[in-house]
């Protein structure tokens, strides 16, 4: 099918972005002495096209609670990510020559120190697993139009906690988490196990409930159409099985086994690749205006640090793990307003599709249960002690849940 797009213009200033972001992560990896060029390449249009069309929010605030969110799941593709705030105005363009240096905040993996970070990411496999998180946040708490989208790569997604977001993102119907991979057919030492096979990659995710979108990754129309498509999946989350080259747009490295991880060598290595990239350029004027997000539909909660006492609990006195975790979680649920805490059963998808959202009004005051027969009932008025729960069987308190002083 022939993809049309009316708008050749916008299709114009978003492939020099994508140009763009390859010198930048070229120019900074080289000058740091180290980083990963050809994860960043591959990845250019997605980021692109994210960045520069797709995603509301404002470059000149980046915790607006109200924008969408960006995890960046390959993190190790860091200063792609660097360069978009830099393309978007956020940092200095000359700021990204920091990277990976002791006295910078562009680390060779985003943290959050950083302000457009919500998550660290590095450790392969746990990005898809926090968007399902902010995902759920956004639509059945916030109940909000924030939209989740999730950057993966293909090895990455050997990983088998991916799966297991990916079956809980379709579980409660995640619409509005969309997910990237991208299919540069190689990890770190050699071929990923599916390579090209992009056919394979689409009966997984649709066995696993997902919608997928097979898309050239290097073309902004497809992949353009393709997010376009996915904010209207009414029922299911979207992934995007971009079929991208590793190294895309460097001569020497793309597609070509023993680059990753690998900087250019300052010098004619860098500058003859960057030279090339500058002959691909539109020549389009940079004329980019952000999407900002809806204005102020969000509360801001603050981040003010909050201390809590040491709970009570008596020498040599035996508690299970999971038990005092969960107390301590109930506890911080009740001292902070950003923790949300609720029975799992008002999660759980009603007959015929209908999501029973959670109502942080209605719902029992912020509890949390891991057992189906707890009912929530509050036994705050027990002197000195956190509401808890009792269990519809036996009457007795369920949870050992122990004095707050
Ligand atoms: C849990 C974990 N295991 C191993 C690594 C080391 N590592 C860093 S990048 C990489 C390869 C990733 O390949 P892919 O997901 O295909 O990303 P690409 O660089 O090709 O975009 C590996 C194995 C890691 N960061 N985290
Ligand atoms: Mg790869």
């Amino acid at each position: 099918m022939a993809i049309q797009t009316e708008n050749a213009a916008l299709v114009s200033v978003l492939e020099d972005k994508a140009t763009l972001l390859r010198i930048h992560s070229i120019r900074s990896t080289s000058e740091a002495g180290s980083g990963h060029p050809t994860s960043c390449a591959s990845a250019a249009e997605i980021v692109s096209a994210l960045f520069f069309s797709v995603m509301r929010y404002d470059p000149a605030d980046p915790t607006n609670p109200a924008s969408d969110v960006f995890v960046l799941s390959k993190g190790h593709a860091a200063p792609i990510l660097y360069a978009a705030w830099a393309e978007a105005g956020f940092l200095k363009i000359e700021d990204l020559m920091s990277l990976r240096k002791i006295t910078s905040d562009l680390e060779g993996h985003p943290t959050p120190r950083l302000p457009f970070v919500d998550v660290a990411t590095g450790s392969l496999g746990q990005g898809l697993s926090v968007g399902v998180g902010m995902a759920l946040n956004a639509k059945y708490v916030d109940r909000s139009d924030q939209r989740i989208y999730v950057l993966i790569g293909d090895g990455e997604s050997a990983e088998g906690s991916v799966w297991e977001a990916a079956e809980v993102a379709s579980y409660y119907k995640l619409n509005n988490l969309c997910a990237t991979i991208d299919i540069n057919r190689l990890g770190q030492s050699q071929p990923t196990m599916l390579q090209h096979d992009i056919e394979t990659y689409q009966e997984r995710w649709r066995a696993f409930g997902w919608l997928p979108i097979p898309v050239d990754g290097h073309s902004i129309p497809e992949l353009l159409e393709a997010f376009d498509s996915a904010a209207r999946a009414a029922d299911r989350p979207t992934v995007i099985l971009a079929r991208t080259l590793k190294g895309k747009g460097i001569a020497i490295a793309e597609d070509r086994e023993g680059w990753h991880g690998k900087a250019l060598k300052k010098g004619e290595e860098s500058e003859t690749a960057i030279r090339a990239l500058e002959g691909r350029l539109n020549g389009t004027p940079a004329r980019w205006t952000p999407n900002l997000p809806p204005a102020g539909s969000m509360r801001r909660e603050t981040a003010a640090p909050v201390s809590l006492p040491n709970p009570s609990y008596a020498p040599g006195e035996q508690v299970a793990t999971r038990e005092a975790f969960g107390a301590a979680l109930a506890a911080l649920g009740q001292a902070d307003p950003r923790v949300v805490w609720a029975p799992r059963w008002e999660w759980r998808p009603r007959a015929r599709s209908r999501l029973s959202p959670l109502s942080p009004a209605s719902s029992p005051a912020r509890m949390i249960s891991s057992a189906s027969q707890l009912s929530a009932i509050p036994i705050s008025s027990w002197p000195g002690r956190t509401p808890g729960f009792r269990s519809e069987k036996t009457g007795r308190r369920r949870w050992a849940w122990r004095t707050w002083p």
